[in-house]
């Protein structure tokens, strides 16, 4: 089950997904005293901290479909980066970044690649919940900007040390096309990992009930997560492992061994849980983990490399 994600050796391929039960240093402790948890994802930071967006900003159906608009509560990027984390965490360990805006971004990005602490980065181009901030990953003119400046920084670094991960959360695509456009932009860079997908972003959840929508920010729009949106996860998990030369960190209706499953054998090399995972709380990695290893063992594989990126198609 071990795995590799760009420079990150990975004992288990799971781990949260951004945003779920990792906003405090309890939580962020907690995930890594948590058995195959492979690696730990910090929530996203801004440059300052931030409460996020009115309460309530969260919903789920108790199955596996949920809704959000959390609207970046962080503590701040100096407090994931604080000794006073890094030396309690054992395991691989990801900042997750989301500044407010281009300076943010790359004054975090330095600061963290100053830190031989942290494993790397997830520059977060897709949070789908900061009122007046449109997802980065929809325009493709300022990612590319935004990139160009990003890599620069993480050369410098890279002459010195080649261990640090730079990586990036994307929005899903729905259109060939756009798979096309990011994975050039992706490919003018050095670009370790892209994790597939965020929330899908600013669907509405209704309850026919009350006749009310369920979260309170933006009139009730937010990010879905869940089974509903696996297929799309799979398919960007499948069309950018194919068109870039990053791994792939497959995220998005992951409930069960299964799903892990078919995201490895779109491409994926380590998996992200995120409703499942605020549904289930930290038994579900040891549940999943276990299910997955019951499906390679039916089928007689012996390694993740056995079956990732080797999905069949119909000639
Ligand atoms: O904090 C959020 O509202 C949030 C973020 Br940063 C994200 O990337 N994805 C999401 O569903 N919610």
């Amino acid at each position: 089950m071990e795995t590799q994600i760009g420079n990150i050796h990975l004992l288990s391929p799971f781990m949260n997904a951004s945003g779920v039960y990792c906003k405090s240093k309890e939580q962020l402790i907690k995930l890594d005293n948590t058995q195959l948890v492979g690696c730990v994802v910090s929530k996203s930071c801004t440059f300052e901290p931030r409460d996020g967006n009115p309460e309530p900003i969260y919903w789920d159906d108790g199955s596996n479909l949920s809704i959000n608009s959390s609207g970046l509560p962080n503590m701040g990027y100096k407090f994931y980066i604080n000794k006073n984390i890094t030396s309690q965490i054992n395991k691989p360990y990801i900042v997750s970044v989301s500044g407010l805006t281009v300076k943010d971004n790359l004054t975090i990005i330095d600061e963290l690649l100053k830190n031989l602490d942290i494993s790397g980065l997830e520059l977060n181009l897709s949070c789908p919940n900061v009122i007046g901030k449109p997802q980065i990953g929809y325009d493709f003119e300022a990612m590319d900007k935004l990139l160009y400046q990003a890599n620069l920084l993480v050369q410098n670094r890279k002459l010195s040390d080649k261990k640090f991960n730079f990586g990036l959360k994307l929005p899903p695509y729905f259109d060939m096309s756009h798979f096309d456009i990011v994975s050039s932009i992706i490919n003018k860079y050095e670009i370790d990992t892209i994790t597939c997908i965020n929330s899908l972003g600013n669907g509405l959840v209704v309850d026919p009930k009350s006749e009310t929508v369920v979260i309170k920010p933006k009139g009730g729009f937010g990010g879905i997560g869940g089974s509903v949106v696996k297929q799309i996860a799979l398919a960007n998990v499948r069309r950018l492992s194919q068109l870039t030369k990053c791994d792939v960190i497959g995220c998005g209706g992951i409930k069960t061994g299964t799903d892990a499953f078919e995201h490895i054998l779109c491409g994926a090399k380590a998996v992200q849980i995120g409703t499942q995972f605020y549904i289930e709380k930290h038994e579900v990695f040891e549940r999943i983990y276990n299910e997955l290893l019951d499906i390679m063992s039916e089928k007689g594989y012996k390694s993740l490399n056995d079956f990732c990126g080797k999905l069949k198609v119909i000639n």
